[in-house]
């Protein structure tokens, strides 16, 4: 998308958001740090405009890493969790944010269909976006979703305070991998100087992305490691992740989502993978270093799908060994050179 077909998208956002003054913000299950930051950031930017705005996740237990981000909301009315659901009565508009399509919405239960009613904008910086808002706002040029709430922001030329201008960086930070990823451009660093400008806490946002973590997660971290197996020449790294294991550490299933990064690090590895068994089948989350190592085109072979560096794929009803062998006969093609 070019700049000049951005900026009216940006127009379009605005006008039906001037048209709406009761608003509900979501972003997608399992929440990442760009999904908090892009509604926690355009929630306190709506009701410092004057805008009656609620934001809702249905997380209850909080991953570590991401409780910082919400005592810069503080105890704001109008931020819901699970089992907690929003006030619906009087909304004219929902906003969803970093989520690429209806089914991966995080809806509050029982809502969906009143949901549907309501007129939706949809934000987003997923090139699979299927564009299901009644207004859609969809660039794959950004690096963030909350790279794109702070465009919106300055095209308003509105004032930004420090704590929102901190948690929209959160986001471009989280998404671009502290500005390690592919997607770490001009664009996104001329963002992050825009929100220093304003204010944003940089210490801050280190301290919480990766200074931050709970002991017995990098103690899960080393076990994975310690277990991991390679593969293909070194080029493959992948570790099992028991439930029990993570039952043992006392962590929450959202503590663990980053910690395939342990693997991908890796020197020579090009692919990392993280083996989840269930009790219903077994999980596989890819990450790939870069193509042609396409990992969305390996977890489709597997049932699943994703982005190229990014994916996963569940496969049903089968136990532990049989999974590992579908899975490396069907990885093979890709590491045969
Ligand atoms: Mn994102």
């Amino acid at each position: 998308m070019n700049p000049s077909s951005a900026n009216q998208s940006i127009d379009q956002v605005w006008q039906w958001l001037d048209q709406r003054r009761h608003l509900l913000l979501i972003a997608h299950e399992r929440p990442d740090g760009d999904a908090f930051a892009s509604v926690l950031g355009l929630f306190l930017a709506l009701r410092e405009a004057g805008k009656e705005a609620q934001a809702y996740f249905s997380v209850d237990s909080m991953p570590a890493r991401y409780r910082p981000m919400f005592s810069r909301v503080g105890l704001e009315p109008g931020l819901c969790f699970a089992p907690d659901t929003p006030a619906i009565n009087g909304l004219d508009g929902l906003i969803c944010l970093d989520t690429a399509n209806w089914e991966r919405a995080d809806l509050p239960s029982g809502m969906s269909q009143e949901m549907a009613e309501i007129s939706c904008c949809n934000i987003d910086h997923h090139p699979d976006n299927s564009a299901y808002g009644q207004v859609n706002w969809i660039d794959e040029t950004y690096a963030a979703t909350a790279q794109m709430v702070m465009a919106m922001l300055q095209c308003r030329g509105l004032k930004i305070s420090q704590e929102c201008t901190t948690l929209l960086l959160t986001g471009l930070v989280a998404d671009t991998g502290g500005f390690r990823f592919q997607n770490t451009d001009a664009k996104a660093l001329r963002t992050a100087a825009a929100m220093l400008d304003d204010g944003a806490d940089y210490a801050a946002i280190v301290d919480t992305l990766y200074c931050n973590e709970p002991f017995n997660k990098m103690r899960l971290k080393a076990h994975l490691l310690e277990n991991s197996v390679f593969a293909f020449d070194n080029r493959l790294l992948y570790a099992v992740m028991e439930p029990a294991m993570i039952e043992k550490l006392g962590l929450s299933p959202a503590d663990t989502e980053d910690c395939i990064d342990i693997l991908r690090v890796v020197a020579g590895v090009q692919v990392a993978c993280i083996v989840q068994p269930a009790e219903d089948g077994v999980r596989f989350s890819l990450r790939s270093r870069r193509l042609p190592y396409n990992v969305a085109e390996m977890a489709r072979q597997l049932g699943g799908g994703g982005h190229p560096l990014a994916a996963g794929a569940n496969m049903p009803k089968v136990g532990l060994k049989k999974a590992l062998q579908r899975f490396m006969t069907v990885l093979e093609r890709w590491f045969e050179k």
